[in-house]
């Protein structure tokens, strides 16, 4: 029997520092787009971000994107997970260098506190590297009270920059 599909809205934080992470991230969204159980619905400018959080490394390649699936939470951050394996991640400490990183931000409206996984992203609503990609196409999103773009209004973006715009994770681009 055909199951009627209901497709979840989640939003992504893409990142990294290591080798050519524009490319690692337009492989990752290309891959997730994909697939049958996914499709990516927007994807924000890319962006040259600073370190945060451990500064004495290169300056990140950071980007956000929007998809729709099937699939819950957890296997949404599996999949995500799958692709950074695969994309063979290299990571050596936590928040230091990395080829690629894909954090799963938002989930429907869901909130939860798991080992594995914290919805929305606990750190999200004070970097900058997530809200300014964020707003470009989820400004409006309610985020732990507040809209993404009101956080954004009062997060440090200093040495942020537009590094491409249009659709720079499309083959070919
Ligand atoms: N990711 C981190 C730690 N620091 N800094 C920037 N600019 N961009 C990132 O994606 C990033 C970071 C851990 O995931
Ligand atoms: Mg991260
Ligand atoms: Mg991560």
């Amino acid at each position: 029997m055909l199951q009627g599909k209901k497709w979840r809205y989640a939003t992504l934080g893409l990142g990294g520092n290591i080798g050519d992470p524009r490319r690692a991230m337009a492989d990752a969204l290309r891959a997730l787009d994909e697939r049958p159980d996914c499709r990516v619905t927007a994807v924000s400018r890319l962006y040259r971000t600073p370190p945060w959080g451990k500064t004495d490394q290169d300056w990140f390649f950071n980007a956000c994107a929007a998809v729709e699936t099937t699939r819950d939470p957890e296997a949404l951050l599996e999949i995500c997970l799958e692709i950074e394996r695969v994309m063979k991640r290299v990571r050596k400490e936590r928040w230091g260098p990395r080829t690629i990183d894909i954090d799963l931000l938002t989930f429907e409206g869901a909130s939860l506190t798991a080992d594995r996984l914290q919805l929305p992203h606990p750190r999200m609503i004070e970097r900058g590297f997530v809200l300014m990609p964020l707003a470009d196409f989820a400004a409006d999103l309610e985020v732990a009270g507040r809209t993404v773009g009101e956080w954004l209004a009062d997060a440090d973006v200093t040495g942020i920059e537009v590094a491409e715009e249009g659709d720079w994770w499309r083959a070919g681009n």
